[in-house]
This record gives C-alpha cells, structure tokens and sequence, in this order.
C-alpha cells in the first residue's frame, strides 16, 4: 500500500510525502521486505556449510548446499530460509575461484544483495579486505564470520597442549578479525567465530541473536536502497507523460519565432524548465522540505543535479542564430514582407524548440531520480 503511495506521490510531484511516506515508517512496517544475504568468502573457507548450518541442515539434506573439499559452489543459489519470512541467503562461489579458467565470482554483481555474510577460514587476508572494501563501497552491512574454529582450537591444541586455553585462544583469533576489518575502516565491526558443525557453541548463538535483533533495521535498508529502482519506470512515465504535453508548450513558443531577435524565446524557454522541474517536485521549497525531512541542505542535494548539456544549449542557440539570419535575409534580399523567411525560420523555431522543451523534461526527469536517490541514500546509510 505505501509502495503504492510512494509511486503517486514521485509521479505528481510531491517527493517530500514519497520520501516521508517511508522514512517516517516504524521498522514493523518493513517486516515482510526480502532481504537478500550473500555468503562471501574465499574458495573453500566453509561458506556453503555455513549456509547449511544457518537453514539448520547438514551436508546431503534435502535442499542443502553442496560443500566439499574441492571447490564445489560454481554458481550462485539462493536458499530461502524456512522460518525467516523473505530471507534468502545466497551461497556465492569463493572470491578468486575459477571454473573452466573463468572467475566466476568477479562476474556475480554484488549489489543485488542487500546483507553480507564474509566467511573466512584463515587468518584476515587481503581477499576479505578486498571484499570489506566492495561492500562499505555500495553503502552496505556484513558480519564477519571465522569458520574452522574447532579446528583451529584442535590445531592449538595438538602444538601446544601443555599451554591450552580455548577462552585465550578465541579472544586472538577475534582480535586478529576485528583489527583487519578496522583497517579497512569498519566502524563497530561484527566477527563471529563459528562452528558450521557445532551450532551451539562459540558465537553461532550469538550470531543468531544479532541477526534477529538486526532484521527489522536491515529489511528497512534494503528497502530503502532499493527505493531509486522503484522511482525510475514511474519516472520514466512521467516523462512519456510530460513529452507529450510539451507540443501544445512548444507551439506556445513557436509564437516568439514572428520576432527576429535571436534568444528572445529565451524566456519562455526558462519559464517551461521551471514548469518542468516544479511538475517534478525539484522547485526550492520542495526541495528544501525534502532536505529538511532526511537532515541535508537544499545545496547538497541540488549539488548532485546535472545541467542541460552544453551541445543541447549551443545547438538551440544556433538555431535562434540561423532563423533571425534567415527572416534578415529574405527581408534584405526581396525588400518587402519576408513570407517565406517568416515561415522558414517558424519551422526551424518549433523544431528546436521542440527539441530543446524535451530535452528539459528528460534532464528533470534525471534530476529527480538523482536527488531522490541521494536523499533516500542519506537515509539508508544512516539506518543500522
Ligand atoms: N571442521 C569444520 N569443517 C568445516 C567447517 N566449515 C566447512 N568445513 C569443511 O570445509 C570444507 C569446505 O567447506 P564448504 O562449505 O564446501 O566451503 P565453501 O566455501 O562453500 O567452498 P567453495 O564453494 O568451493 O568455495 C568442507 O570439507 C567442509 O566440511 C567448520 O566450521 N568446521
Ligand atoms: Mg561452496
């Protein structure tokens, strides 16, 4: 129902009541949203069985991911959660994995997920660093998952077993995960230590806990960046929409072509650019509201509109140029009315400016989705 509303609200031009119509929700409104988590890692570092282990099956269930000891996950595949409403995890092959000499995993595009899950087996590598760097980059959550630490605690033990202390041993392990991922500038990282064979001990119950705590808020952030790829086809509509009321504007215009002063149907001009992004909601006081309800300024959000291009701006005045020539011209050269140029630069004025009214409707139109996309963003990255 509010997607519903969000839609009417970006296709009339009123982007403060879509963006309020979500932001002011509270987190039960988002309850049911997908949220698409990407298990990630290193080839081999357990992400499959850690999916496993997370659906509550083991290797060779029905339905659970295929694990092994070569690598084994080649394609991506969603495994639904059977109790979490709308929560998909994605087991992804490793980072760095090739099949048939191909790097499968460089091809898989990572925004399409909406959470991060990085497992890794080994100590804090570049591979994880890499992967921080890709999610933190799209505006993005992960935890940070160590898989094998029953056999890191087993390995311990067997080198020095006078020496043993598991609390002492985890506590570096965890020190090694949180400092890589500081490194690369997490903020409040998350590192679970794990087990994908033994679901209760370490932190799997901890990691169980945040994730429940975290749902709600994460469902809202995906919800929320996905929102600019809701507003583009009811944008898009809008133009179609709009392109067509332009003619009737276009042959107001065409009036200003009786007069040979090139740049006069500049004023119109500017007064249909306003019409334009007033229809889109981009006028000042829209936008100011807009600003106001995500806790930007104005200026930052105008700041990411683009101009008209400079070709489409020239290529008008040349126009203008060209029909005054023209109407000089015939009136120099026959010494009487000039019909002909009258009419000649008339064509030429209503194709440009035909032409040139379009071109507003498309640059507002791109504006909107740029200044509803940094808006919502501001947003997004706050939440969680
Ligand atoms: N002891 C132990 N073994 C694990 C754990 N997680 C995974 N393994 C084993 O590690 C090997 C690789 O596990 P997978 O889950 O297939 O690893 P993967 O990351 O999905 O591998 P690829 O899909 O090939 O990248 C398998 O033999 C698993 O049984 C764990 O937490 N503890
Ligand atoms: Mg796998």
């Amino acid at each position: 129902m509010a997607m519903e509303d969000f839609k009417a609200a970006i296709y009339e031009g009123r982007v403060t009541d879509a963006a309020s119509n979500v932001i002011g929700k509270p987190l039960q409104y988002f309850s049911e949203v997908p949220l698409n988590i990407a298990v990630v890692g290193e080839p081999g570092s357990g992400k499959s069985s850690f999916v496993n282990a997370m659906l509550g099956l083991r290797a060779g269930d029905p339905g659970a991911a295929e694990t092994g000891i070569q690598t084994t996950t080649v394609d991506v595949k969603a495994f639904p959660h059977p109790h979490l409403l709308n929560v998909i995890f994605w087991d992804l092959p490793g980072k760095g994995a090739a099949s048939f000499g191909e790097d499968v995993f460089a091809k898989i595009n990572l925004n399409r997920f909406d959470f991060f899950i990085i497992v890794g087996a080994q100590r804090f590598r570049t591979i994880h660093a890499d992967l921080v760097n890709e999610i933190q980059g799209m505006s993005k959550k992960f935890y940070f998952v160590r898989s094998n630490t029953d056999l890191d605690l087993e390995a311990s033990k067997r080198q020095r077993p006078s020496d043993y202390n598991e609390e002492r041993i985890l506590l570096r392990i965890k020190d090694d995960c949180h400092e890589g991922l500081r490194r690369e500038g997490a903020t409040n990282p998350q590192v679970f230590l794990v087990s994908s064979y033994e679901t209760k001990r370490f932190d799997f119950p901890l990691l169980w806990e945040r994730l429940k705590n975290d749902l709600l808020g994460l469902r809202r952030k995906a919800f929320l960046l996905n929102l600019p790829s809701i507003s583009l086809p009811v944008l898009n509509n809008k133009k179609t929409a709009m392109k067509k009321q332009i003619l009737i504007r276009a042959f107001w215009l065409w009036i200003f072509a009786a007069i040979p002063i090139p740049g006069l149907s500049y004023f119109p001009a500017r007064k249909v650019h306003s019409w334009c992004y007033h229809n889109f909601g981009l006028g000042d006081l829209s936008l100011r509201d807009l600003a106001q309800l995500v806790g930007k300024t104005a200026a930052t959000l105008k700041a990411v509109m683009k101009p008209l291009s400079f070709i489409s701006v020239f290529l008008w005045g040349f126009a203008e140029l060209v029909r005054a020539v023209v109407i000089i011209g015939d009136y120099t050269y026959f010494q009487h009315f000039p019909l002909y140029g009258y009419l000649l630069s008339g064509g030429i004025s209503l194709l440009s400016t035909y032409v040139m009214l379009n071109k507003f409707v498309s640059n507002a139109t791109d504006n909107t989705q740029r200044v509803l996309t940094e808006a919502l963003m501001c947003e997004a990255k706050k939440s969680i």
